[in-house]
């Protein structure tokens, strides 16, 4: 059988960040890649890799994806979670990416064909002051961005997420912490956004990421204080465990939300979709097993009108954002794809990628994911841990997000 998995190699490498890569062979020669990164834990996603899944495919038929996936998922007994379900993502991607080669057809090609030119991106905007948030944002704008996400360092806080890290006092191999309040914050990024739309105008799309830091109330406040501005949604307003908190927010406001980036399967996403409590679902391919349950979840999302925004930092590698813009491109009810560059080594170890033109994604007409590892390359560039960081309070206690 040339489809039967023959070798299955996990590849750890830290081109200027970690990622955690797959490389699946079949018999017949053609291999496919795979990425499973999780920032901050990429070796226990490397060694369930290595040590637990690649035993069970090897031999296996590479063309049977779905049944691979439910073999996987359902084999460990446990469930999921963010460290197998990463693992899952890295083979689901490394299949499919052969799926495609063997049928000579990019995967979009594969996953139903283009329903858009390119997908519509957003990328990070910040700064320690609004006026330098706004050189930024209006860098990205002169540069095609028509969608950028706004973040600003909150007075009286330190080291606020997406504000840009200052020097680490606990030594950089070890978490930053950061001191946050909700005080503040809930009275300066409506503030923000005031400045924002006053230099930047109403054309383009702005939006904010609250990284699960409030509590539901202060949620439906800021996105209250926050409906003049237009934003394009608000990310992750709560943390992902409560889902009825939802509700408080659409009770009071008429922002629209976004949420999923730590959301590890299609059942955690489902009350808020059912529901639209959510206008964008925005999960990690690499975090939720990868193409197949991320084209369910998007599926299910289409009927409740609820569009898709799939996550896409760089601390995901290449080949997911490849991942992305394939399925982007396949998704009758695509929202907006988040996308930040690569540290210029990146591409010396991952070939290949999304291209961004004039404020959309779009990928080559190469079969498959258009994709390749250098293995040499990744053999440069050794791990380093690294961590992501945590908040505290001002009176020194772990916050609650
Ligand atoms: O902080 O992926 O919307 N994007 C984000 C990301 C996350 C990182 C964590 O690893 O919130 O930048
Ligand atoms: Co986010």
């Amino acid at each position: 059988m040339d489809t039967r998995i023959v070798d299955v190699k996990t590849v750890v490498t830290c081109p200027g960040r970690n990622f955690v890569l797959l490389k699946i062979t079949t018999e017949s020669g053609v291999y496919g890649v795979g990425d499973g990164t999780l920032n901050g834990r990429e070796l226990a996603v490397a060694e369930a890799l290595d040590k637990h899944i690649a035993p069970l495919l090897i031999g296996r038929d590479a063309d049977q994806i779905e049944d691979t996936w439910q073999y996987l998922f359902r084999g460990s007994y446990w469930r999921g979670g963010p460290v197998l379900n990463s693992a899952l993502a890295a083979v689901d991607t490394a299949l499919w990416d052969i799926k495609g080669k063997r049928a000579n057809m990019p995967l979009y090609s594969i996953l139903g064909g283009k329903t858009r030119h390119g997908a519509l991106c957003y990328t990070h905007a910040s700064g320690s002051t609004f006026e330098e948030t706004t050189d930024n944002a209006r860098k990205f704008i002169e540069r095609g961005f028509k969608v950028v996400r706004c973040q600003t360092e909150i007075p009286g806080t330190v080291g606020t997420y997406g504000a840009g890290q200052s020097s680490n006092p606990h030594g950089e191999s070890l978490p930053f912490e950061e001191r946050w309040e909700p005080s503040p914050y809930l009275r300066t990024i409506p503030k923000l956004f005031e400045h924002l739309r006053s230099e930047l105008g109403d054309d383009i799309e702005l939006f904010h990421d609250v990284h699960e830091r409030l509590t539901p109330i202060q949620a439906a406040r800021l996105a209250k204080d926050l409906e003049p501005y237009h934003l394009f949604f608000l990310e992750d307003p709560l943390r992902p465990e409560h889902h009825a908190s939802f509700r408080i927010i659409r009770q009071h406001s008429t922002t629209p939300i976004g949420m999923g980036e730590l959301f590890t399967n299609k059942w955690e996403c489902l009350p808020l979709i059912q529901e639209q409590l959510i206008d964008f679902i925005r999960c990690d391919l690499a975090h939720v097993g990868g193409i197949t349950e991320a084209r369910k979840i998007a599926a299910v999302s289409e009927c409740f009108q609820v569009q898709t925004a799939w996550h896409g930092p760089p601390d995901i590698s290449p080949i997911t954002h490849a991942a992305n813009v394939h399925l982007d491109l396949a998704t009758p009810n695509f929202g907006v794809q988040e996308w930040v560059e690569h540290p210029t080594e990146v591409s010396e170890v991952i070939h290949g990628g999304p291209t961004f033109v004039d404020g959309y994604l779009t990928v080559t007409d190469a079969p498959g994911l258009g994709c390749d590892i250098d293995l040499e390359a990744a053999n440069r560039f050794p791990y380093q841990r690294a961590y992501l960081p945590t908040v505290r309070r001002a009176d020194g206690s772990v916050h609650d997000w």
